[in-house]
């Protein structure tokens, strides 16, 4: 397969591959544990995808077999948060948390090995997991002083419900990929050597799927968890479509020509 590279970075790898964005934590020596500047580099990536009208299908994993995500870098953990290089204590994968989920095309974790504590909540907020069999699934922050009560809490006991999501946090135990894919965490699971042609496979069925249904479908699942922020993103793509609408044209054209709309040519739907 020819990925080629859309951008260098320090921390990451973004590689594109007919209609795919391959967006790669580069950090192997901590596990593709991230500090703030490999989170400021993920979202300048995934805004690129947001933008590029040739990639509709985004893939998020970890350089190497052993980990797709550890989380935090322990290393720069300080008070308040992760120490950027300027000295300001940060969260900000937080905000990469929103963008994944306000994307309007489908985000795939390519799950390479350890997904732990933020590594695993990266996993959680994107559309569809992938799994190879050495994949190893967990949160951990009860155990190293931290907890994520936003997606990383809510969105996983959406799709493990919620006796499994306190179990998850709770204990901090490590779940293998068929454990994962028992209990709703992963869409499927297969050999570390057939990861990416599935990951491939997979993202090649959702490329020949119309764009805007998958679009809409995506913050339509998002509206109901998200409350006035999902409902915000589905009305904005409502507006979108109406925008394409002659209706609506006819409002900018009146208005631009100094005379009253003519509303009623247009058909009223039952
Ligand atoms: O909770 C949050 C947040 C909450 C709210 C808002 C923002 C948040 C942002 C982040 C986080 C968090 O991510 S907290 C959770 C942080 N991560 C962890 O607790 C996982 C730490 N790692 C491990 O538990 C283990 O390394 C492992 C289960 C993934 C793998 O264990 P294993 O196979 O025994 O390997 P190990 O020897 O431990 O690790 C390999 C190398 O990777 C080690 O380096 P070495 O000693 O060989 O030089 C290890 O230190 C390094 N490494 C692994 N994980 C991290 C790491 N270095 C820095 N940070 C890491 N997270």
């Amino acid at each position: 397969r020819n990925w080629t590279s859309v951008k260098e970075y320090e921390d990451i790898k973004f590689d594109f591959f007919e209609g795919i964005g391959k967006i790669t934590i580069n950090r192997p020596r901590v596990y593709n544990a991230f500090r703030p500047k490999t989170v400021l580099e993920l979202i300048d990536a995934f805004d690129i995808c947001r933008e590029r009208q040739d990639i509709g299908v985004i893939v998020l994993t970890g350089e190497g077999d052993k980990a797709f995500c550890s989380g935090g870098d322990q290393n720069v953990k300080g008070h308040g948060g992760y120490i950027d290089e300027g000295g300001v204590p940060r969260l900000n994968v937080l905000d990469l948390h929103k963008r994944i989920r306000s994307l309007p095309k489908p985000v795939v974790a390519m799950v390479n090995g350890y997904a732990i504590g933020g590594g695993h909540v990266l996993h959680v907020v994107c559309d569809l997991t992938i799994a190879s069999e050495n994949a190893i699934f967990g949160q951990s922050g009860p155990k190293v002083g931290s907890f994520d009560g936003g997606f990383g809490s809510s969105y996983l006991a959406r799709h493990v419900g919620q006796k499994k999501a306190r179990e998850i946090w709770f204990l901090c135990k490590q779940y293998s990929a068929k454990e994962a894919e028992d209990m709703g965490l992963v869409n499927t699971v297969v050999p570390f050597e057939q990861l990416e042609d599935t990951t491939v496979e997979w993202c090649k069925i959702m490329l020949q799927r119309s764009p805007m249904a998958l679009r809409m479908i995506k913050r339509g699942l998002n509206a109901e968890l998200d409350g006035q922020t999902g409902i915000m993103e589905m009305a904005g793509d409502a507006t979108l479509m109406f925008y394409l609408m002659e209706e609506a044209q006819e409002g900018r054209n009146a208005f631009l020509e100094k005379r009253d709309p003519d509303f009623q040519q247009f058909p009223k739907f039952p």
